[in-house]
């Protein structure tokens, strides 16, 4: 696999977004693509995405709960990365037609304030962490009908769209977090609800695991950077006019509307 093969592929999903017109999913044509192939043309699709001015703020570790996993199919936790064109603004008004397919999931955010690297423990994960907070992942899929394979995934940043942050950043180690009640409504309707537990059996386990990541690229994770701890409930599916909230106990509450 070149370069060349990855950019092109890494335009194509980005057009797909673009354009709101989903594609087949790339191992339908290419089935040679292994999971290094697409974390290629993941920093490919990165790589353009710098190129139309997009800085790189974080990461989103993914499908690291079991009800992701069941509702996409898919067993093995991944990595995606955010820029600053994801993170939505204080209006939380979100644009329909800006996406493909959107859906939304309760996640916990980690503010990174010290480097990590290599095999760390929960323990030094939180204490590197300036604190943390409720957000909410947008995620948004190339694919037709959001069905993909685990290279699928990956390749296409692992679905990231937008995302949500809370603006109370709590310190780490204020409250237990290994198992925070979750609650995700729909207009007021409790859809889904969970635990922190979820994630990995505990939420941090997602950050240590993405160091771990990382590091088999011989990559640090930044001071300065945020990561999203992959959702703890099933997502659910955005429609025009939909107001959702999300609660995680001791962190709060956020919401936004789905423009009408
Ligand atoms: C894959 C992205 C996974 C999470 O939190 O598990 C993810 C998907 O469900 O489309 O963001
Ligand atoms: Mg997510």
């Amino acid at each position: 696999m070149g370069e060349r093969l990855y950019e092109a592929l890494a335009k194509q999903l980005l057009d797909a977004r673009h354009y709101k017109k989903p594609i087949t999913c790339l191992t339908a044509h290419h089935p040679e693509l292994t999971l290094k192939d697409a974390y290629a043309i993941q920093q490919a699709v990165i790589q353009l995405r710098q190129k139309n001015g997009e800085k790189v703020i974080g990461y989103k570790m993914g499908l690291t709960s079991k009800v992701k996993q069941e509702q996409m199919q898919i067993a093995t936790p991944v990595f995606g990365i955010l820029t600053d064109s994801m993170l939505m603004g204080d209006t939380s008004l979100l644009t329909f037609n800006h996406y493909v397919q959107p859906k939304a999931e309760p996640e916990i955010a980690f503010m990174i304030g010290r480097d990590l690297f290599g095999d760390v423990s929960i323990e030094e994960a939180l204490d590197a962490c300036e604190g943390i907070s409720i957000a909410i992942d947008i995620i948004d899929s190339s694919y037709e009908n959001f069905k993909f394979s685990l290279v699928d995934i990956v390749a296409d940043d692992c679905s990231a769209g937008s995302f949500l942050l809370h603006s109370r950043m709590i310190n780490p180690h204020r409250y237990d977090l290994a198992n925070l009640g979750v609650s995700l409504f729909v207009n007021d309707q409790l859809v889904h609800s969970g635990s922190s537990s979820n994630v990995l059996g505990h939420p941090a386990e997602a950050l240590v695991m993405l160091v771990r990541m990382l590091a088999e690229r011989n990559e640090a994770l930044r001071a300065g950077t945020v990561v999203l701890s992959g959702g703890m409930t099933a997502a659910i599916t955005l429609a025009p006019g939909a107001h959702i909230s999300a609660r995680i106990e001791h962190l709060g509450e956020l919401s936004f509307l789905v423009e009408p």
